[in-house]
């Protein structure tokens, strides 16, 4: 992240990265969300904010991830293109907290709702306002930056100005004051009051913003469609979502990946934190396989 960058994203709390992907992650990613559309699924987000349990399948008390789909969506747990964007934000030895993917469409729920805002200023019914317990928080201090929560949203289509995507109030993560009620909801694009940033992005970019900053998604107008992939990470000691990863759920990871899904701890992934959880995680397996077993015993 050069001195540029930094300067960016503290004045507004957000910054592209421009071609953050290749045009090969974009078509397997691409490809890959596709296949979990075949057969006319209506579904518009995928992954998860790890808030929810998923209805059925996995006893093993996880949430759904787009991890699971594999491929590029494992790499982008350690990406090369933004993981110096993160050390720079969060530290050394972040975590990932959660990850979804939504489809802004004609078809979607189309408002603008601004959420978020600075030292404790945002909304009160939102999770990243003064309700949230303080871990969406922006500070600047002795020349690093602290943030509790930072999104990066991988952007797979281009979308031109007047069609929809990211919105935020630049500067908002450093705003003492919460915003006019009145501001919060715009239900069309004319409604957006004009101190919102209307943030363009082509495919392959991704878009960094600090969850402390007041943002929400434009109103879709046009044709075509947005698909952007989120993955949001905390710093080591720091969660949003109460539902961990267990790395033993996605196949083969690096050592990197691994400690990257780590739920949040004072040391890190320190090797004796590491063994603590590597417990956890080999008890859900065998309490998945107990819970089978019965199951297939019940149905004898
Ligand atoms: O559509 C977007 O880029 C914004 C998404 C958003 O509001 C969020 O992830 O909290």
């Amino acid at each position: 992240m050069n001195e540029h960058e930094k300067y960016l994203f503290d004045l507004g709390g957000y910054i592209v990265v421009k071609n953050a992907l290749t045009s090969e992650q974009i078509t397997d990613l691409s490809e890959r969300l596709e296949a979990h559309r075949e057969g006319g699924s209506k579904n518009r987000g995928f992954g998860s904010d790890r808030t929810r349990m998923p209805k059925d399948g996995d006893s093993a008390w996880s949430a759904p991830s787009l991890i699971e789909w594999g491929g590029t969506y494992i790499d982008l747990i350690d990406i090369p293109s933004i993981k110096p964007y993160l050390e720079t934000l969060l530290g050394t030895n972040y975590r990932l907290d959660h990850d979804y993917l939504k489809i802004d469409s004609d078809d979607s729920e189309r408002k603008l709702f601004l959420h978020g805002g600075g030292q404790g200023a945002g909304d009160g019914a939102t999770l990243v306002g003064p309700t949230d317990g303080g871990q969406c928080y922006y500070r600047y201090n002795n020349g690093k930056f602290f943030n509790g929560l930072v999104a990066v949203a991988f952007e797979l289509d281009t979308v031109t100005p007047g069609r929809g995507g990211f919105a935020c109030v630049p500067g908002s993560h450093k705003a003492n004051l919460a915003l006019p009620r009145e501001w919060q909801i715009s239900k069309t694009q004319k409604d957006i009051p004009e101190f919102v940033n209307r943030v363009a992005a082509s495919a392959g970019d991704a878009i960094i913003f600090t969850e402390a900053s007041l943002h929400g998604t434009i109103p879709w107008e046009g044709d075509g469609e947005r698909r952007t992939i989120f993955y949001k990470y905390c710093p080591h000691a720091v969660a949003w979502g109460p539902s961990y990863y267990n790395a033993d759920n996605y196949g083969e990871l690096t050592d990197n990946q691994r400690s990257i899904l780590m739920p949040p701890s004072a040391f890190g992934p320190a090797s004796n934190t590491a063994d603590i959880w590597q417990r956890a995680q080999a008890d859900q397996a065998e309490l998945k396989r107990l819970r089978e077993e019965v199951a297939r015993l019940k149905q004898q």
